[in-house]
């Protein structure tokens, strides 16, 4: 079951055959001058995917404010509804990652059905201990796995716990912990005894993963702590990642390092200790601003999907990192906004795909700074758009995913069946 009507794709698709035609095969004669194959190069594209968060497709929004948009999703059937539609528009986003418990459901058998019908399975599942719950009887106002009182710790530890549970009947085979434990004075943390603590919370959580699973740590430099974080950088979660063992690994959100980082050495740090874990993908300009992939800095998205191309290409060995989105979208319809940068992503990895590597082996092996950087930039350069297009119409989906979505009417259509969100309290999401 699809929600967007089949015959409108194929109709908008055959629209712009004869142009997509020229583009590509013109495409394919100034790859084929570089020696490189476009039809290789497509079937690899056709092998790239990036989930979807389940939080990813309501309206975000900042400490301040909240501008619910017009048919937002009133529950979880309702997201996956959503995220169904990214899917079968762009084909390039196969996986929903839920978060517990902004997502709830009374039975967990009946989404997966429901996913299913939508084409979708389920990515990593996400534990919440950043803030607290209705009914819940301790408070992560200082914490959570790290928090000074062992039984509040205990309660966050019972919560990632139950989301394993959770999504053992969803099919994951990931468990994502980001926990907002920190400080805002200098003093306020024994930062060593609440690393300590956070250790040995995490230990009780993965020694309850099933063989299968893996545990992904993910950091953040600040916020909702400001002035120090258990997990703050790459170093914290390799630190904890090696202390918990091979199950363990580090996850990176784009948007979790202070600006001008170069995260895509960490990145290349992170392989060589065999623990990148995988990614939270979004841009951003001042901080974790959760900004669409690639809108602000695509060089920077690119040369992180170079690191991953060398990697694969090199055969490091049990290289295979999770890809997701983590967005915010607090001024655009989040299917858009959705189809748009996992599209940005599959356009990095087209791109990194073109670097020569040989070349740049040779131009890094004598010294040529110059040639190397060219090299790297002659890819980037590259407007691949007709192999993700071709990529696109082999799989059914719309050559041009934009526009087909507004001509479908989808977002009015479900406008007029989903109630309208009272919720315009401040929140991030
Ligand atoms: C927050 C965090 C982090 C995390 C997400 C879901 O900053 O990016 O992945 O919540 O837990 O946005
Ligand atoms: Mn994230
Ligand atoms: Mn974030």
């Amino acid at each position: 079951m699809t929600a967007i009507h089949s015959q409108l794709i194929v109709d908008k698709n055959k629209a712009s055959q004869a142009a997509f035609e020229r583009d590509f095969s013109h495409l394919g004669e100034q790859l084929a001058r570089r020696g490189i194959q476009i039809d290789q190069v497509c079937a690899q594209v056709a092998t790239f995917g990036v989930a979807l968060p389940s939080w990813g497709v309501g309206t975000g929004g900042t400490r301040f404010a909240r501008f619910p948009g017009l048919g937002e999703p009133q529950h979880v059937f309702d997201k996956i509804q959503d995220c169904g539609v990214v899917h079968q528009l762009t084909r390039v986003t196969p996986t929903v990652s839920l978060h517990i418990p902004w997502d709830t459901c009374s039975d967990w058998s009946e989404l997966r059905g429901a996913a299913q019908n939508a084409q979708l399975q389920f990515d990593a599942i996400n534990s919440n201990t950043f803030s607290d719950q209705t009914d819940q009887t301790r408070s992560y106002k200082f914490g959570s796995l790290s928090h000074t009182d062992p039984a509040t710790r205990a309660q966050a530890i019972e919560h990632n716990l139950a989301c394993i549970d959770i999504g053992m009947q969803l099919g994951s085979k990931a468990l994502t912990v980001w926990v907002g434990d920190g400080s805002n004075f200098p003093g306020q943390q024994h930062f060593r005894r609440a690393f300590d603590r956070y250790l040995e919370s995490t230990a009780q959580i993965y020694q309850a993963l099933p063989d299968d699973w893996q545990m992904f740590l993910e950091h953040k430099l600040c916020e909702p702590a400001f002035y120090s974080t258990v997990i703050q950088d790459w170093g914290s979660s390799l630190m904890a990642a090696n202390a918990l063992g091979n199950k363990a690994q580090c996850l990176v959100d784009l948007g979790h390092h202070a600006p001008n980082v170069n995260i895509e050495m960490i990145v290349a740090r992170l392989i060589a200790a065999h623990k990148l874990a995988g990614f939270h993908f979004n841009d951003s300009k001042y901080g974790d601003d959760d900004l669409d992939a690639g809108s602000v800095s695509p060089y920077r998205l690119f040369l992180v999907f170079n690191e991953l191309v060398a990697a694969a290409h090199e055969g490091v060995a049990g290289f295979n990192p999770a890809y997701m989105l983590d967005q915010s979208h607090n001024v655009t319809d989040p299917i858009e906004s959705l189809m748009c940068s996992a599209i940005q992503c599959q356009r990095s990895y087209a791109q990194a795909l073109l670097v020569n590597r040989i070349a740049l082996d040779e131009a890094q092996q004598s010294n040529d700074a110059l040639r190397a950087t060219q090299l790297l930039k002659e890819a980037f350069q590259t407007d691949v758009d007709p192999i993700l297009e071709h990529v696109r119409r082999s799989q059914g989906a719309a050559a041009d995913p934009l526009s087909t979505y507004r001509a479908s009417g989808y977002r009015q259509s479900v406008a007029r069946s989903r109630k309208r969100s009272p919720s315009t309290a401040s929140g991030i999401v």
